[in-house]
């Protein structure tokens, strides 16, 4: 996965063909589009992880064929932004071929958008996924005979796991090399229009070429949804495995990060120390403090985000974030919105910037502006370092989990509080009827979870690369001048003072304030900062933090930290999603100011168990 995709926007102006992949959501388009095109793109049992239309390029038949990944479209009225895109796509750009990918064990739903895409005239390929998923439900599909009443070619395949693919590549080269001309789909529109002659038609279909099962087999989803949806102990159970998790995740997480510093400390000592010593100091502290100090002390992290996007694509592939969608929904309903703004605050979790893009499956334009307001307060893996980091240095170890997922719950609680004011607002009423389809569960498969943690650690170094670097390096330029300066004298100390009147109330002192200056470059600047303000790294630098920072401090550093204004990539985002800078800048300004007062308040409140 691409944590924070930037939308595809320029898709090459004149390939020699060009093919698109259509269907409903969570049918196993982009599972099919990684297949074909080699890539790893985001895949999920959600509907609605593609929001954007995303291309690769491969060679069939000598020649450069462009695929695209298209957002799934709902058999609905009313169109959602991922929707539009797609209607945009189809009637703008031409296709020498449309992939229609139906979900073969949901057939008697899908084969009618199959029917509308041929009664156009439209040239296209079915694709029948899930071939697997099929089978095991004891539904048989009558292919050749599919083929002749639709009149194209079908193919039985699993994405997944790649059973009929190659036969079904063949075909598709085989049709591209027949076609000679491009063509518009046009508008999509008359894809959904209501027709009793179609509907007809599409039961006449079924009828000959699909054989149910004589009786429903009772599947592993259906005992798993038994425990999992249970109406008493279905939340518990769910909050109780994130807590779970978070353990997991401070047990292996952890000890991870020590042996992170000390091969960057032995590298530093043996090689960047020896190669800098003939320069002079103020060059040497630049590349030791600056640059090595901050980025290192965030890469010590990295194994620990890695492990917790592991859990997370788990989660997310196993099909249980849709469940979580449908146990949230009825609590949701009372803040003015519904399940999937739930789903989407937890994969904010991961980063915000994919949680916001996905907001684009909401068609209610209020509760839409509503999700782009509060998904920046989830908790991002950013920010976990961030917190891992504190709790760390400040904490007993037995209390650092709990603490942890306290955090995760404020952030549940910080958005939903300001989604409970926003709703009782009478124009930001929605009433969107939401429709989850739970999809089945599906055993998260090795490569799928190793591949996003794999786009964890190239994102990671993406970031540092650029984001990373320049934070800390203004960081410690700050900190080192005027020449001659030390603590604060520093200019950046100077800045900390100057803030110091609306700092000091949540418990903030001037290098704290600092780094979280630094942080709207991006959240893990924050911990790259104490290893440039103190100059120290690993279990110093934890030593020096738990020295000069309380544990009331620690809190109310934490939640302001989590609250106040996004980083960059999110801000940029929000104003993209919301297409109004007006939104975008009130967004900040409101995090912000929601921010002081929430650690305002816990900072003082901690002050009552601590000192
Ligand atoms: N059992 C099985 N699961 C599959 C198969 N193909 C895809 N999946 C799973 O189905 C889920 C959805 O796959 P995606 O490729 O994200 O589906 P999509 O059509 O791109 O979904 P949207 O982007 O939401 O429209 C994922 O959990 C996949 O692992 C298959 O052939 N068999
Ligand atoms: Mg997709």
């Amino acid at each position: 996965m691409k944590t924070c995709h930037s939308p595809v926007t320029l898709l090459s102006p004149n390939p020699q063909k060009r093919i698109a992949l259509l269907g409903q959501p969570n049918t196993g388009k982009s599972t099919f589009f990684n297949r074909i095109t080699n890539s790893n793109t985001y895949v999920g049992n959600w509907p609605g992880i593609t929001v954007d239309i995303l291309q690769g390029e491969i060679t069939l038949n000598g020649e450069k064929v462009e695929v695209v990944d298209l957002p799934g479209i709902y058999d609905l009225h009313g169109f959602s932004e991922d929707e539009r895109i797609v209607k945009r796509f189809l009637s703008q750009f031409p296709l020498d071929l449309l992939v229609v990918i139906l979900n073969a064990s949901q057939i008697d739903r899908m084969v009618r958008l199959a029917l509308e895409i041929k009664a156009l005239g439209i040239p296209a390929v079915v694709i029948l996924n899930m071939a697997d998923e099929a089978r095991r439900l004891g539904i048989t599909i009558k292919r050749e005979r599919l083929e002749q009443l639709l009149d194209c070619p079908v193919y039985l395949i699993s994405a997944k796991y790649g059973r009929g693919f190659n036969q079904a590549v063949e075909g598709i080269a085989e049709y591209l090399a027949q076609q000679k001309e491009s063509f518009l789909v046009g508008d999509i529109d008359a894809f959904f229009d209501e027709n009793p002659l179609l509907e007809e038609k599409v039961q006449a279909i079924l009828r000959e070429t699909v054989i149910m099962p004589s009786e429903e087999i009772k599947t592993l989803t259906d005992v798993l949804d038994g425990i999992f949806l249970h109406p008493l102990w279905g939340i518990p159970l769910f909050f109780l495995s994130m807590l779970a998790i978070f353990f997991l995740i401070w047990q292996v997480g952890l000890p991870s990060q020590d042996v992170m510093d000390a091969i960057t400390t032995s590298i530093s000592n043996h090689i960047i120390q020896p190669i800098l010593s003939p320069f002079p100091s103020i060059l040497q502290s630049f590349f030791l403090d600056g640059v090595w100090l901050g980025v290192t002390t965030v890469a010590s992290f990295v194994p620990l985000i890695v492990l917790f996007f592991f859990v997370m694509a788990a989660i997310e592939d196993s099909g249980y974030l849709a469940r979580i969608a449908y146990l949230m929904d009825a609590f949701m309903a009372h803040l003015g919105l519904d399940g999937r703004a739930f789903v989407l605050q937890m994969m904010g979790f991961g980063c915000n910037v994919p949680a916001l893009m996905g907001t684009r499956i909401i068609r209610s334009q209020p509760m839409r502006w509503l999700s782009l307001l509060i998904i920046p307060f989830s908790l991002c893996s950013a920010r976990l370092a961030v917190f891992v980091f504190i709790i760390a240095a400040i904490f007993p170890q037995n209390l650092g989990p709990i603490i942890l997922f306290s955090l995760y719950l404020l952030s549940f609680i910080a958005s939903f509080l300001v989604a409970f004011i926003i709703s009782k607002i009478p124009d930001f009423k929605s009433n969107e009827p939401f429709v989850i389809e739970l999809p089945p569960y599906r055993l998260p498969t090795f490569k799928h979870v190793f591949l996003r943690g794999w786009g964890e650690v190239k994102e990671f170094l993406r970031r540092a690369s650029n984001f990373i670097i320049v934070g800390c390096v203004a960081i410690w330029f700050l900190t080192s001048f005027p020449p001659g300066a030390t603590g604060l004298d520093t200019w950046g100390g100077q800045i900390g003072i100057f803030l110091q009147p609306i700092m000091q109330p949540i418990g903030l002192d001037p290098y704290l304030t600092l780094s979280l200056i630094f942080g709207f470059i991006a959240k893990e600047v924050v911990v790259g900062s104490f290893a440039t303000i103190y100059g120290l790294n690993g279990a110093a630098l934890t030593q020096q933090i738990a020295f000069s920072i309380t544990p009331a401090q620690a809190i109310g550093f934490c939640v302001f930290c989590l609250l106040y204004t996004p980083c960059l990539s999110t801000t940029a985002t929000i104003k993209s999603e919301s297409k109004s800078t007006l939104f975008t800048i009130f967004s900040l300004l409101f995090s912000l100011v929601y921010a002081w007062f929430m650690a305002f308040i816990f900072y003082h409140f901690s002050l009552l168990f601590f000192h």
